[in-house]
Order: C-alpha cells, then structure tokens, then sequence
C-alpha cells in the first residue's frame, strides 16, 4: 500500500508512535510517505520505501500566525495525487483530522477517493480537545474519518463520553519495537552514572505540567533518603527550568541529572532500576512500556490508560495522581526487595511483549484495509 502519514514530528509520544509505525511498515514493504513541517525526531536512518514531504506554510505581512492546517491540506492533497497514495492516516486529531477532511473533500472533487484513518493519541481528546475554541471541530472530523482508532479502552471511552461520536472506535494499542527496546547491559556506563552502585531511577517526557515532574522529584526525595540513588531525567520542556530550581531548593542536584532530549532513550533505560511515571493525564503511556520493554518496573499515577500497560502488583505499583508518599513507599519495596525486583523485571518483559510490533503493526493494515474497501 501507499500510505501517507500525517503526525507531529517532535519527541511527543503520538509522533514517535507515528515515526515507529511508518518505519515498521516500510519493512513491511509499504511505501511510506511522511507529511509534516519537519522531519520526525526517530526517522534518523534512510530507510527504503520511506519519503519525506516538508510541509511549509509561508508567513505573509497580514497573518499573525502561518496558516499551518491549510499548507498541510494543500501538501497531503499535492502528495495524494502524486504519489497516488491508497490511503492517509493522521496521528493527534487537532488539526491533522479536520486538515485530512479538508484535503479528502478536495480529492473527491477530482473524483479521487482516498480513505482517512484517523488516531487519537491522547490529550487531543483528553485536554485541548475538550476546549471550547477546538471541540466542534475535533467531532466534526472524527465523525467524518472512515476508520478511528484509539491507543487504549480507556481513550475509546473517554472519547465516547466527551464526544458525540457516530464513527465507530478501534483499539490499537501502542507498540514496542523490541529489537531496540531490550535490556542491553552496560556496566561501563552505569558506573559512569551511579559510580557507588547507586540505584538508577529515570522519568522520561516532554516535562509539561500534566506529567508532573514534581512529583517525580519529590518521589525521588523519599527514596533517596533511605537507599543510594540517582534519577536520571530524559526529556525537555517548559517545566525544566522550575524542575531545576527545585532540585536546588531540596539539595539534590548532584543526585538529579537533567539530562535533555535524548535519541538512544533505551540505553538509558538499559541501565535503569526503576521509571516514574505519575501524570495527570495519560491514555496509554508509551514511554513506560518503553520501560517495561527494557525491564524496568513502573511506578506510575493510575489515570486513563496506564492501568492497561502497567499492571499493579506485577510489573509495578499504581496510585492516585499526587499521593507521593504512596509512590515512593512503592519504589522502596521494590528497590529494598531484591527477589521482588527480579520478578517485577522478568513480568515487565513479559507484559511487555503483548504490545510487540509483529502483534500490532498488521491491525494498523487491515484498518487501512478496511478503509479502502468502503470506497471499492
Ligand atoms: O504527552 C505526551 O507524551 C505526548 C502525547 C502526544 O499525543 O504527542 O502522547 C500521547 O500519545 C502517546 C502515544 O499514543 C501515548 O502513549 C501517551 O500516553 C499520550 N499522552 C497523554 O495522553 C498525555
């Protein structure tokens, strides 16, 4: 099939999800078409059978803000008909849903008919969805999608509850790739980090106030009190600069290390004990099964879909979004519990593997599949 892929190229989970399937795909033998405003962060390799298409929405004197979602319209139109793509899936509804109904209708005026699969990541549901200045939109464009698919149950039926849905919802959860995300041990590099044999906690995200680094930070006040420790935290956002002066606040700064966006986040975890994971809002969370796929337990908030990627009591502990004191009593039984460690790791693995790439990767083609056939 010729597949166009529309995502938001930047380390935020629905376009590494989005990156991750187009590459899996390719090698799969599909010819893979990107459209975006910049090449995405994991497409690093040239990869056969992928193409990248920059979409470039031009200033003008008289436009405050560069009319993006109609340059990508225009783009996934221009690609569609030169490429002759089969079908255009869109990661994150705002405003790639309503640009691909937009580029859809242009086509059938040409008597064109390319199907959209639409997939809901998250907080284009969960949060700025839900804002007023977006809402009739984001339904419009979901109802107007031939095939939406959701990252979790949890997603589906939030997206029920907060929309007036008459598409029905697939779920196709996220995928592992797990060649790279394996445990790869290296001692060399962990004594770089925790030289003392220090456990190695690590948190990974785009640092926005909904994954709550604070707490993570707090989390890790507790437990560096009664073990050796040091967290790693991976990742970049608005947050960082108040997360820094944080640090400083509690004297932990030689035990915290910042370490910025990172390409090889699975090296990291390689030499990781534990993940923290306490959102506020999370319709799957892609980064902690990219923990569990590396043997990492997590211990996470128990909000939106988390409850299906990280089971309590086997591959770590859940609680309340906020109770610190909860999670980092979680973290200590399993740091000061060596045998409890090693089963939590071995379950990771295992629950791990339920979300690997040859499990998910051929739902996403028959989606596609079901999506041509409603025109043929
Ligand atoms: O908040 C992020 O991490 C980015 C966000 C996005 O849409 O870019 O990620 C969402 O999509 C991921 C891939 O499907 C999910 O694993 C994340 O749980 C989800 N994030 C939230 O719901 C906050």
């Amino acid at each position: 099939m010729k597949i166009g892929i529309v995502c938001y190229p930047t380390y935020g989970g629905s376009g590494v999800l989005a990156t991750e399937l187009g590459i899996a795909l390719a090698h799969r033998g599909h010819q893979i078409h990107f459209i975006t405003y910049k090449k995405p962060a994991r497409l690093f390799d040239f990869h056969k059978n992928i193409y990248f298409h920059e979409v470039n929405s031009s200033e003008y004197p008289l436009f405050e803000y560069a009319p993006y979602e109609t340059a990508l319209a225009s783009r996934m139109v221009d690609i569609a008909l030169h490429e002759q793509l089969d079908v255009l899936h869109v990661h994150y509804a705002i405003p790639h849903a309503s640009a691909a109904f937009m580029a859809k209708s242009i086509l059938k005026e040409k008597n064109i008919q390319v199907p959209v699969v639409t997939t809901l990541h998250g907080t284009d549901i969960t949060l700025v969805g839900l804002d007023a200045a977006y809402l009739p939109v984001v339904e419009f464009s979901i109802n107007q999608s031939d095939v939406v698919t959701s990252v979790s149950e949890s997603l589906k039926q939030q997206t029920k509850d907060s929309f007036e849905v008459k598409t029905e919802i697939e779920v196709i959860y996220n995928f592992i790739d797990e060649n790279k995300f394996s445990r790869k041990e290296d001692l060399d590099f962990k004594n770089s980090i925790a030289p003392n044999g220090e456990f190695v906690l690590s948190h990974t995200s785009n640092f926005r106030k909904l994954k709550r680094v604070d707490d993570v930070i707090r989390i890790f006040e507790e437990v560096y009190r009664k073990v050796p420790a040091k967290l790693l935290l991976i990742g970049d956002g608005p947050e960082r600069s108040t997360l820094e002066q944080l640090c400083r606040t509690i004297g932990l700064c030689d035990q915290i290390v910042f370490l910025g966006k990172q390409d090889a986040v699975e090296r990291l975890l390689s030499i990781s004990d534990l993940f923290i994971l306490p959102s506020e809002h999370e319709s799957f969370g892609l980064a902690a099964l990219e923990a569990l796929a590396t043997k990492v337990p997590v211990i996470s908030s128990n909000v939106g879909g988390i409850p299906e990627v990280n089971v309590h009591g086997e591959t770590g502990y859940l609680s309340e979004v906020g109770n610190v004191k909860e999670m980092a009593k979680y973290a200590l039984d399993i740091l000061q519990d060596p045998v409890k460690l090693q089963l939590f790791r071995e379950n990771a693995i295992k629950k791990a593997n339920t979300f690997s790439k040859e499990l998910i990767v051929p739902q996403y083609e028959k989606v596609y599949q079901k999506a041509i056939d409603k025109f043929s």
